[in-house]
């Protein structure tokens, strides 16, 4: 079996992880528009564009059985769009309101994510049908996630400047939703720079399940390589790989 998954950076890795968790004899390949990175800064309608052209081509030139589209800015907006389009199943990451709805016991829940998610209608969706009773605090990032991509990267990231980013929900929220898939990369950091009693939720578990549900076991290991890289601007993925099997080992 072969699963594309898709994000506009490395994000999807995160999601990649437990995905592969779950169902390690899987064939997959990761693409990432970084030609038009960062997607929380594009139109509307380009990038539904862009999405459907790129996953579409993916999935035929390499007989993809499932598609994972890594990212919540692409996810909140796009899914219909693929789902009419492929015959495939095209599973999507969204924010985890529902689970941080329960889970929060103050009832103020941040969502972080990029500046288009927070205010997508998909969103108020997902939070007026879940979260109704909660409080929920919004900071959309794109330095969060320039962040976590230099993370992958080797290169140091500034707790200082995390901790800016984040003050305004010191001891304020009490459950936090990563709600971009860059986000799980330093979930570290982002616990550190807060420094006090918070839980913090994605949607990466949910979704390996979810794949998993749809897939079936997979027990056949596959001769070929099991991770394949595809990137629409030759990206560095040497760099990549070096983080990425450092990642696989923890
Ligand atoms: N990883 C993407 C997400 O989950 O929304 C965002 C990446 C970006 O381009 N900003």
């Amino acid at each position: 079996k072969r699963v594309l998954i898709f994000d506009s950076g490395v994000g999807g890795l995160s999601v990649y992880q437990e995905i592969y968790a779950q169902l390690p004899n899987v064939q997959y390949i990761y693409a990432f528009d970084d030609a038009a990175f960062p997607y929380g800064e594009l139109p509307e309608d380009e990038l539904i564009a862009r999405t459907r052209h790129i996953v579409s081509l993916l999935v035929e030139r390499h007989s993809i059985d499932l598609v994972v589209v890594a990212c919540n800015t692409a996810s909140t907006i796009v899914l219909p769009t693929l789902r009419d389009v492929l015959a495939i199943p095209v599973v999507g990451v969204v924010p985890a309101i529902k689970p941080a709805a329960m889970l929060s016991e103050r009832k103020v829940i941040g969502l972080l994510a990029t500046p288009a998610t927070v205010q997508r209608e998909y969103t108020e969706l997902l939070i007026s049908q879940f979260a109704s009773h909660c409080e929920v605090l919004r900071i959309g990032s794109t330095r969060l996630v320039e962040m976590a991509e230099q993370k992958l990267r080797g290169q140091a990231i500034s707790i200082a400047e995390l901790e800016k980013i984040l003050k305004p929900w010191r001891n304020v929220v009490d459950c936090i939703v990563l709600g971009c898939t860059h986000f799980p990369l330093i979930k570290d950091e982002i616990t550190l720079a807060l420094d006090g009693d918070v839980t913090i939720v994605d949607s990466g578990r949910a979704i390996a399940n979810r794949v998993k549900d749809l897939l079936g076991d997979v027990t056949t290991s596959s001769a070929e390589p099991n991770l394949t890289y595809n990137s629409a601007a030759g990206i560095n993925t040497a760099a990549l790989d070096s983080s990425l099997a450092a990642m696989q080992l923890e």
